[in-house]
């Protein structure tokens, strides 16, 4: 089989691609490396063809899509605050930059598209866990283009017949998360900030909570979500099925890092959600999910593998 995984050079795309070519399938990574890493693919970099083009380029990512049998579709600008800053180029990427991955998957005959939705479209919803079937309600303009990048896919399934799934992220993290901008995921800055001697930053009480799920739960739901019967254009909540506060991470991290994190709290950041927590249930039972790694053991990894990298 042939995948296209746009976003692939990325922090769960690298991750996935390496499982698919261990498993024996042919890949093109389709990334303009705006946020992903060509090295993340050094590994793997003779057995996959890598294409270097942004899902904005309509007939860049039609070119790529050419004789694909699935599509990944993971490109997107990723961070809640940034699409606060800059509404538009968000909105750019991640739904004109969709819209060209579905047609692009439309035209090559492609069998069915994954989409990495987030758990940012539910926005306010006071409940917790929260199921797949509660109307979504983002806050930030990210939750908005997931939620948009949803329904852009069920449209196509329906008028055009391309299968789509959409799998709503918790806050994944782990090895190849990049801590280098002040965008990136919270647990990535807050291991740079303890290991190098930094006070890791924290915007509000620390008091909000994130369902944190190891990179490795998501990469096989991720292929599931390709062979699974009976699940096109349904979407799914892929989390550990928990919560910890932010102030509660650093307390872990602490015990990795044996001195106290001495954090610094400023103003809590516009469109952030306050908690966080995924009922997964429903990829349970259609996707086999079963996210193995608890979020301690994925944290310990996940320092182990920065410490690795001084
Ligand atoms: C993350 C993902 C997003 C989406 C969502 C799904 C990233 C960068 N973003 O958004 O793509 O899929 O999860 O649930 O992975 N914070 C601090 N200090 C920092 C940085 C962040 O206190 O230095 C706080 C931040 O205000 C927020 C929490 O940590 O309350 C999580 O922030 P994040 O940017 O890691 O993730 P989130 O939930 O906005």
């Amino acid at each position: 089989m042939r995948y296209v995984v746009t976003g692939g050079a990325g922090f769960i795309g690298s991750n996935t691609v390496d499982e698919l070519v261990r498993r024996g399938h042919r890949v093109t990574v389709f990334d303009d490396l705006s946020s992903g890493k060509q090295h993340n693919l050094a590994r793997i970099g003779d057995k996959i063809d890598f294409v270097q083009g942004t899902i904005t380029d309509a007939a860049a990512v039609s070119a790529a899509c050419r004789g694909a049998d699935y599509v990944l579709h993971l490109a997107a600008r990723t961070s809640v605050p940034r699409s606060v800053k800059d509404p538009v180029e968000t909105n750019h990427v991640n739904v004109d930059g969709t819209v060209n991955v579905l047609v692009a998957a439309r035209d090559a005959g492609v069998r069915r598209v994954v989409f990495a939705s987030s758990s940012a479209i539910y926005g306010e919803t006071p409940t917790l866990p929260k199921r797949e079937d509660m109307p979504p309600a983002p806050i930030s303009p990210y939750g908005v283009t997931k939620l948009v990048g949803e329904l852009y896919g069920n449209m196509f399934q329906h008028v055009y017949g391309v299968e789509f799934v959409s799998l709503r992220y918790f806050n994944v993290f782990g090895p190849r998360q990049d801590p280098g901008s002040p965008y990136s995921g919270v647990l990535s800055l807050f291991i740079a900030a303890m290991r190098n001697g930094g006070a890791p930053l924290i915007y509000g009480d620390g008091e909000q909570s994130r369902d944190f799920t190891y990179v490795e739960n998501v990469v096989n739901a991720n292929l599931q979500a390709f062979e699974a019967p009976g699940v096109a254009g349904m979407a799914f909540n892929l989390g550990t099925g928990g919560r910890y506060t932010l102030n509660e991470t650093l307390r872990v991290l602490e015990k990795f890092a044996g001195r106290t994190a001495d954090a610094n709290y400023t103003q809590p950041r516009p469109g952030d959600i306050r908690d966080s927590q995924a009922d997964i249930s429903r990829a349970r039972e259609k996707l086999g999910f079963n996210p193995r790694i608890s979020f301690e053991e994925g944290l310990r990894r996940t320092w182990d593998w920065y410490s690795a990298r001084q």
